[in-house]
C-alpha cells in the first residue's frame, strides 16, 4: 500500500493533480491574469506560430483510437488512401511556406512504421527541410533507431500524444498501453529531436481527467516544447460521435492550466477550431495559447480557412513570431 501512495507524491518541483484543479478552481480573470503574465515572462506577446498539416497516409489504421476518423474497426467519412506521392507532398508543402506556415507536419495512420516505410518518410523530411520549414511527423510508436534515422534526416519535432490521463486511456484506447507512448517519447527525446505531445479534451472527460493529462505532460522531464491541445472534432461513426459538448470556457482553462505548468512550452490551439467561436479562440490566445494549425483541413477533417484566420489575427493584433522559439530561449542564445 505504502509503495502506492509514495509513487503518487509528485517529486519536488513536479506537479500533484491537486494543484492543477486548484488552478482550474480559481475565478477565470484570475487564471487568465496569472497565465498571461507567466505567457509574458517566458514568450514574445501578441504571436502566434503556425504549422500547416499534411496527412500522408490515411486511413486503414488498426488501432482503435475511440476519437479517430481513421481507425479501421470504424465506418467513417474518410477513404483511405497509401503513403502520398513525393511530388504532392512537396506541393503541399510549397503552398503552406508560401501562405505563411513556419512548420510543416506530416502525418501517417500507421500504429508503428516499418523500416521501408521509415526509409520513404525520411526522403520526405530531407526533402521539407531543404525548402526551409521546420519538420515534424506523427507515425505511431517508434522502435529503437528510428528515432536516431529520423534525426539524422533533419527532423525537427515529433509528434506522439498522450491524448488524456492514464487512468482513463484504456476507456478511449485499447490497442495500446499509455507506457508504449511515453516509451516512444523517451526514445525521441534520447535522439535529440524536440517532443511535441498534448492531447484532446472533450470526450466526455471530467476536470480531473483533464488535470490528470495535463499533469503527464508537464511532469515529463523535460516537458514537451510543444504542447498541441485538441478539442475533440467530433466524426460520424467514430465511438465519440455522439459526445456531449464541453463548455467552451473549461476548454479555455485547459489551455490557461496548460501555460501555467509548461511556461516555455509552446502551446498549441490545435483541432476544434473549426466549429470555435472567434471569443472562445481569443480567449485561448488570452490563456497562453501561441500555436495553431493553419490551412483548411487538418488530417482529414476541416479547419478555418486561412483568410478567416487572417482576418482574426488582424482582429486580435496578432503576428508571426520573428522567430520559432521561446523569447528566454532566444535571450539565451545571444548571452
Ligand atoms: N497514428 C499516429 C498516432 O496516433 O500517433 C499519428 C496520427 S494521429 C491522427 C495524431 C493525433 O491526432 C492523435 O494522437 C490525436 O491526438 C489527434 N486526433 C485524431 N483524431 C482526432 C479527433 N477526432 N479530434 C481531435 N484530435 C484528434
Ligand atoms: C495533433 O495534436 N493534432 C493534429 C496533429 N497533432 C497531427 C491532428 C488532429 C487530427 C484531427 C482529426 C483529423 O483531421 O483527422
Ligand atoms: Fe491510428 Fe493514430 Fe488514428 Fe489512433 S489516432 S486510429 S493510431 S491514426
Amino acid at each position: 500500500m505504502q509503495s502506492i501512495a509514495v509513487s503518487r507524491q509528485p517529486r519536488p518541483g513536479r506537479w500533484a493533480i491537486s494543484d492543477i484543479l486548484a488552478l482550474y478552481a480559481l475565478p477565470m480573470n484570475d487564471l487568465l491574469l496569472r497565465a498571461q503574465t507567466i505567457h509574458r515572462d517566458h514568450h514574445e506577446p501578441n504571436t502566434v506560430q503556425r504549422s500547416s498539416l499534411l496527412s500522408i497516409k490515411t486511413g486503414a489504421c488498426p488501432e482503435d483510437c475511440a476519437y479517430c476518423p481513421q481507425s479501421s474497426r470504424y465506418t467513417t467519412p474518410v477513404q483511405a488512401q497509401p503513403l502520398m506521392p513525393m511530388a504532392q507532398v512537396i506541393e503541399a508543402a510549397r503552398k503552406a511556406k508560401a501562405g505563411g506556415a513556419q512548420r510543416f507536419c506530416m502525418g501517417a495512420a500507421w500504429r508503428s512504421p516499418t523500416e521501408r516505410q521509415l526509409d520513404d518518410v525520411i526522403e520526405m523530411v530531407q526533402a521539407v527541410k531543404a525548402m526551409g520549414l521546420e519538420t515534424c511527423v506523427t507515425l505511431g510508436m517508434l522502435k529503437p533507431g528510428q528515432p536516431e534515422r529520423l534525426k539524422d534526416a533533419g527532423l525537427d519535432y515529433y509528434n506522439h500524444n498522450l491524448d488524456t490521463a492514464r487512468e482513463h486511456y484504456a476507456d478511449i484506447i485499447t490497442t495500446r498501453r499509455y507506457d508504449d507512448r511515453l516509451q516512444t517519447l523517451e526514445r525521441v527525446r534520447d535522439a535529440g529531436i524536440k517532443v511535441c505531445c498534448g492531447g484532446i479534451v472533450g470526450m466526455g472527460e471530467s476536470r480531473a481527467i483533464r488535470a490528470g493529462l495535463v499533469a503527464e505532460l508537464a511532469n515529463l522531464d523535460p516537458y514537451p516544447e510543444s504542447v498541441p491541445i485538441n478539442h475533440l472534432v467530433k466524426v460520424a461513426g467514430t465511438p465519440l460521435a455522439d459526445t456531449e459538448d464541453l463548455d467552451p470556457l473549461e476548454f479555455v482553462r485547459t489551455i490557461a492550466v496548460a501555460r501555467i505548468t509548461m511556461p516555455k512550452a509552446v502551446v498549441r490551439l490545435s483541432a476544434g477550431r473549426e466549429t470555435m467561436h472567434d471569443s472562445t479562440q481569443a480567449l485561448c490566445f488570452m490563456a497562453g495559447a501561441n500555436s495553431i494549425f493553419y490551412g483548411d483541413q487538418l488530417l482529414t477533417t476541416g479547419n478555418p480557412q486561412t483568410e478567416a484566420d487572417a482576418l482574426l489575427f488582424e482582429r486580435l493584433g496578432l503576428r508571426a513570431p520573428a522567430a520559432d522559439q521561446p523569447q528566454a530561449a532566444r535571450e539565451a542564445a545571444t548571452c
